[in-house]
């Protein structure tokens, strides 16, 4: 099951960022200026207990470097993750495209991708409630092209006038910085609940989408529509969409909570433990394409960014898949300098004119110029493109290569007329020519004002446990608001996608949906625009369920990379955790003993084991599955640890599969499981396979009703 560790990946890309790479094994400490330095330990004084001399450029050398450690963290999308890996295409889909990765299939392309969670800063817990952003740079031979996309198929705002907004609504108060990384305050649904185009995007977040299990077990998104232009210049829409090998699973809110303070790296450790163990984290790339003669085919506008394209209307062809193989070498240099521009396309793909993706155009360029310092920042190894560059820009801090030659711009005959202009036939880019016959306006088009029907599409869609969660999590949110005039507007916009939904929240709340709140409810329009044509309009059915949209349509047949319990001390019963390990094992599952203590513990043939977790330092919620294998003195042992009732009293409330063996069987008498020893995923001697299929289903969804009654 595992590949061989860092097997693939010597890319292009790899090799190219080695030269800069630098190793100080077996090296001599210097200054940045290469003189040999003696003493890093103590500044130069005017006695040994004097005071410290100016004159102490090592002192002032280190020190200043220090100081100036700090970038600015990005505006959103501060607290990220990446990791390099390649793309590979499927079929050549020169029908549709010109673009050399989507029609050599010899091809490996080098990508760096970087996850993220939106609001929090760069040092906040990688569970929050939240949209992930999913950014893929591909260097490919034609010029990097970045798809900047989400884990969510859709934004929540339709111009990107609205981001600085949205942004400042959901971020902490400007007052008090509170809360961090986190939606559920006032100012945000005092926003959403007067800007009702977001209400699509904000009901995902309530799903259980956004609090992944793994950021491995995510979908990505390209989230507009773009253009895929063939050689003959004619244009297809397409949507991307990225789809994980693993399937997509998600976490409960109970555990989100909890493994925040178990452990606030738990997306970052799992992403990087994975790939260290050559467990490459793969996806495989769709394409939505749509003729241009269907533009106007849909009761939605595909420009617009708050609308998705549901599969069932136009199927997800599979073109390529993706894999993670390498880990960045160091993180500043890679993960947090890599700059992703929306901009960066290559021919064969184009923009089309979605008001959101238009502004980003903008914006994405501009922030790198003050968090990175400057136009220089692709020159930066991570950002550098794999084909060489050539042009007339030039100077600006940090310019790290050296221009030859007398001549700067174009034309020139100085300069033998170089760089030259590149034909078509070379590889040109041009822009895709669209007519335009239009007048310049200030305004939101009408085929955008449909705000209620697709989040009551989403909602419909899913299965009884991920309303059951949409529910719980408005609950939360709202009732985290102090505002009782937002929680009313909210329940009043929520009812516009299910009545049932929003009187359950109400119920949670303490209130009534109400029946009519102040208009015009939409006040994402102009002063003078005429509210009746802008009031979003009523919801329209044009599909009863969109089964794609259900986590209940992902994939269950792996137990690969999940993590398993193993709940043991001194004298467990050797012979059957060994069965299950094999099992589990070959097909890439990782099983860590959680012992007593840490170090090793004996089996009961007297073989040393390796403890990964001692009891004291991990919690029940950083696994997917408990296992206690039999053995006298190990159950007698674990009975006297408190911690570990507690452990499988969560796994079950948290609906994992949990399997023990002889013994171990009086540990469930301790716990609630007890009540429940004929659930599905509940296994007393029960079989190996069994247990396997059980934890291949991620969770048992049909416990949901009893977990209540587990106060764990
Ligand atoms: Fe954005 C970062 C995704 C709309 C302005 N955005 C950023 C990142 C992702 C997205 C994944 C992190 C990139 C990284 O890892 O470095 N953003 C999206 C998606 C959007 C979107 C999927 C809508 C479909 N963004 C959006 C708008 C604007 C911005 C409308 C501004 C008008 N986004 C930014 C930014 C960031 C950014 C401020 C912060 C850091 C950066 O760009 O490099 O420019």
């Amino acid at each position: 099951m595992a590949k061989e560790k860092n097997s693939e990946s010597q890319s292009e890309k790899i090799e190219q960022l080695k030269a800069f790479e630098k190793d100080s094994l077996g090296k001599v400490l210097t200054t940045n200026q290469g003189l040999k330095v003696n003493d890093t330990n103590n500044s130069l004084k005017s006695g040994e207990r004097g005071s410290t001399l100016l004159e102490d450029f090592l002192l002032r050398e280190k020190i200043t470097n220090f100081d100036h450690e700090r970038i600015p963290e990005r505006i959103v999308h501060a607290r990220g993750s990446g990791a390099h890996g390649h793309f590979e295409l499927y079929e050549n889909l020169e029908e549709f495209t010109k673009a050399g990765i989507f029609t050599d299939t010899k091809r490996k392309t080098p990508v760096f991708v970087r996850f993220s969670t939106v609001a929090g800063s760069k040092g906040s817990t990688d569970l929050a409630r939240d949209v992930r952003g999913f950014a893929v740079k591909f260097y490919t031979q034609e010029g990097t092209w970045d798809l900047v996309g989400n884990n969510m198929p859709i934004f929540f705002i339709q111009d990107a006038m609205k981001f600085p907004d949205l942004i400042h609504a959901v971020k902490p108060e400007p007052n008090n910085e509170i809360p961090q990384a986190a939606s559920a305050h006032d100012t945000f649904y005092d926003f959403i609940s007067r800007t009702t185009e977001t209400l699509h995007n904000q009901i995902w977040v309530m799903s259980d989408r956004a609090i992944p299990r793994s950021l491995r077990m995510m979908e990505g998104f390209g989230i507009h529509t773009f253009r895929l232009i063939n050689k003959e210049g004619k244009s297809h829409f397409v949507k991307f969409h990225w789809k994980p090998v693993l399937g997509v699973h998600s976490v409960t809110w109970d555990e989100a909570v909890k493994i925040s303070g178990a452990d606030s790296d738990f997306h970052r450790r799992d992403l990087w433990e994975a790939i260290e163990a050559g467990q490459f984290p793969e996806w495989e790339l769709g394409l939505q394409i749509i003729p241009e003669a269907d533009e106007h085919k849909y009761d939605f506008d595909l420009l617009d960014p708050t609308k998705l394209v549901p599969e069932e209307m136009v199927p997800v062809k599979i073109v390529g898949k993706m894999t993670l193989n390498k880990n960045p070498e160091n993180f500043f240099a890679e993960t947090e300098q890599v700059a992703f521009l929306p901009g960066h396309i290559v021919p064969g793909i184009d923009f089309t004119n979605d008001p959101l993706l238009q502004g980003r155009l903008f914006s994405y360029r501009d922030t790198q110029l003050s968090r990175l310092g400057g136009p220089n920042f692709n020159q930066i190894p991570i950002n550098k493109p794999l084909v060489d560059t050539h042009n007339n820009q030039r100077d600006g801090l940090m310019q790290t290569e050296i221009p030859k030659g007398q001549t700067a711009y174009f034309p020139n005959s100085l300069g033998g007329g170089c760089p030259h202009l590149a034909k078509m036939a070379e590889g040109g880019f041009t822009s895709y020519e669209e007519r335009i016959d239009a007048k310049k306006i200030r305004t939101r088009s009408e085929s955008f004002s449909d705000h209620f029907s697709q989040p009551a599409l989403f909602y419909r869609s899913l299965k009884p446990w991920e309303q059951q969660h949409i529910m719980e999590a408005y609950s939360f949110e709202l009732g985290k608001c102090k505002q009782q005039d937002i929680q009313e507007r909210m329940l009043y916009i929520i009812n516009q996608i299910d009545y049932k939904l929003a009187e359950k929240v109400a119920d949670n709340l303490g209130l009534k949906v109400p029946k009519h709140i102040e208009k015009p409810i939409n006040q994402a329009i102009g002063a003078d625009a005429d509210p009746n044509k802008h009031e979003p309009s009523n919801k329209k059915n044009y599909l009863d369920e969109s089964p794609a949209l259900s986590q209940t349509k992902s994939k269950y047949n792996t137990i690969a990379t999940r993590q398993i319990a193993v709940l043991a001390a001194d004298g467990f019963n050797e012979k059957q955790y060994k069965k299950l390990a094999d099992a589990f094992e070959k097909e890439g599952a990782q099983l860590k003993i959680i012992a007593p203590h840490g170090g090793s513990i004996k089996g009961d043939a007297g073989q040393d084991y390796k403890v990964h977790e001692s009891i004291i330092t991990t919690e029940s919620v950083l696994y997917d599955a408990v296992y206690i294998p039999g053995g006298k003195a190990s159950v007698k042992w674990i009975q006297k640890m408190k911690k570990y009732v507690k452990f499988i009293n969560e796994a079950f409330k948290h609906c994992k599969a949990i399997a023990v063996e002889d013994e171990a069987e009086s540990l469930l008498e301790m716990t609630y499981v007890t009540d429940y020893k004929d659930d599905e995923a509940v296994f007393i001697n029960g079989s190996t396979k069994a247990f396997r299929d059980a934890i291949a289903q991620h969770r048992n969804w049909n416990r949901l009703p009893v977990t209540d009654n587990v106060p764990a």
